[in-house]
């Protein structure tokens, strides 16, 4: 009997949400789990932590990589208090260092003192996140100033020979990075990439892999490492005739997508805590602060991208207090700002034709939605049980059925008038509005245009402190 009613229920559950036509492109489930990631760290450690450099030549002498008490379990207790997801390490920087005794390189950390030569800090990282249940990611840099290949098709072998021993070796990635610098000069040297290979290469070997590079396949740059994505953030991007670093897009469209585009490929939000990317001692009183840092969530999660916060380790393979502090002083304000939907409890209200599923609207679930009949200028009214302050509201997509809002409007009742306090554009994963705060007890949210009829996962609302 108890088996017969968990079928009907699901039955009429799944019968609720069953009228809703996708809107391709859309995201596979890989890309899925990685929107619900919003944030996770960046660890950028090698050869230029100890040479005061950030792009080393691949002429450093290897005995140079020598921390003094290398402790991946503390960038694990860090990134968990801050409540990062993960974090992606830089294996091989432009300057070829591989932080693994690679077979294919004389430049690595077997030729270094660290450990009589004997160290890993890939296996030492993968071993950590394991333990504490974080993912990992790993940043292979194509770009080598090192290998004596590189320049030739040969180094294509080699790329994909380092690439299986790190995806073979030391369990599975949630993301593969492919930064996109090349600063070789007029006479330096050219190398042609087989990225088609390298990809088939490494889906090959890890097929839950998602990867980064300036068109992605799965995951795009957002055009500038200030961990700003545009306001308006199309998850959607055109990539035919276009190659990664200097052939990619403009900046301007990396960070805003484009709103046909015809592939799902969302933007991540690259910045570092301090000014550098690697570690150096003069920068340690210019961390970020948490307050800095929250701004940053604002514009990358809350413009519906991922937030990929690098944080080096200094010279004793630790991170530094004052990035310890700041990140989870960071986590402090997300928990505040996001403790109290003020929506809960609210009555919901719409002007469109679909009036069932409303509550699916405020009750937190990934897996529920309301999906408006009309295309344009569905209205939803949310009645509070009090007046409250108000300068935030989190808005959702379903975007497992496509990105559709175009743009949108927020207004607050006050004196029984309603006020615009918010004008957006693009919704997506996540749209966090923020604006002065107001005192209400209604709130109204129009879908101006869309692309077709809404497909809302979400909506709250919160007062920030700070
Ligand atoms: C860029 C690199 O040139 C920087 O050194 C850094 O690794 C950044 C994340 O990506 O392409």
């Amino acid at each position: 009997m108890k088996n017969i009613l968990v079928i009907v229920f699901s039955f009429v559950w799944v019968c609720s949400f069953a009228q809703v036509k996708p809107l391709g492109p859309l995201p596979t489930k890989q890309q899925l789990q990685w929107h619900e990631k919003e944030f996770y760290l960046f660890v950028h450690f090698g050869p230029n932590t100890f040479t005061e450099k950030e792009w080393g030549d691949g002429k450093e002498d290897p005995s140079a990589f020598n921390p003094s008490g290398l402790d991946c379990a503390q960038w694990v207790r860090i990134a968990r208090q801050a409540g990062a997801k993960g974090i992606i390490l830089t294996a091989k920087h432009h300057d070829g260092f591989c932080l693994w005794p690679s077979k294919h390189s004389t430049h690595t950390v077997r030729e270094s003192k660290w450990m009589n030569g004997k160290g890993d800090v890939v296996k030492a990282l993968s071993e950590a996140c394991k333990k504490a249940g974080l993912e990992m990611g790993i940043y292979i840099s194509p770009w080598d100033r090192n290998h004596p290949d590189y320049g030739t098709p040969a180094y294509n072998d080699v790329y994909i020979a380092t690439m299986k021993e790190l995806l073979t070796q030391y369990g599975k990635y949630f993301e593969l990075w492919w930064d996109g610098a090349n600063g070789e000069g007029p006479n330096g040297k050219k190398q042609v990439y087989d990225f088609r290979r390298f990809q088939d290469s490494a889906l090959k070997w890890q097929p839950q892999l998602v990867i980064f590079s300036d068109i992605g396949p799965h995951i795009r740059w957002c055009g500038n490492e200030r961990g700003f994505i545009g306001n308006t953030n199309w998850n959607l991007l055109d990539t035919a005739g276009f190659q990664r670093g200097h052939g990619a897009p403009p900046t301007d469209t990396l960070n805003r997508g484009n709103v046909y585009g015809k592939n799902w490929i969302p933007a991540e939000a690259d910045v570092s805590i301090r000014p550098g990317w690697f570690y150096h001692a003069s920068e340690d009183s210019k961390v970020k602060s948490a307050e800095a840092l929250f701004n940053l969530y604002l514009h990358s999660v809350g413009n519906g991208g991922n937030l990929l916060l690098n944080v080096p380790p200094d010279r004793s393979g630790r991170f530094h207090a004052a990035d310890s502090a700041a990140l989870v002083n960071f986590r402090k304000l997300r928990e505040q700002a996001f403790a109290k939907d003020l929506l809960s409890g609210a009555a919901v209200h719409t002007t469109d034709r679909n009036k069932s599923n409303l509550k699916h609207i405020t009750d937190h679930r990934n897996n529920t939605y309301w999906a408006a009949e009309a295309e344009s200028n569905a209205g939803l009214s949310f009645t509070l049980p009090a007046r409250q302050k108000i300068n935030a509201v989190a808005l959702e997509e379903m975007i497992s059925l496509g990105q559709r809002v175009i743009s949108f409007t927020i207004e607050a009742e006050a004196n029984g008038v309603f006020r615009k306090v918010f004008e957006g554009t693009t919704i997506g994963r996540k749209k966090i509005a923020v604006f002065p705060e107001t005192e209400t007890k209604q709130l109204r949210v129009t879908f101006t245009g869309a692309k077709a009829a809404p497909v809302i996962r979400g909506i709250s609302a919160y007062h920030f402190g700070m």
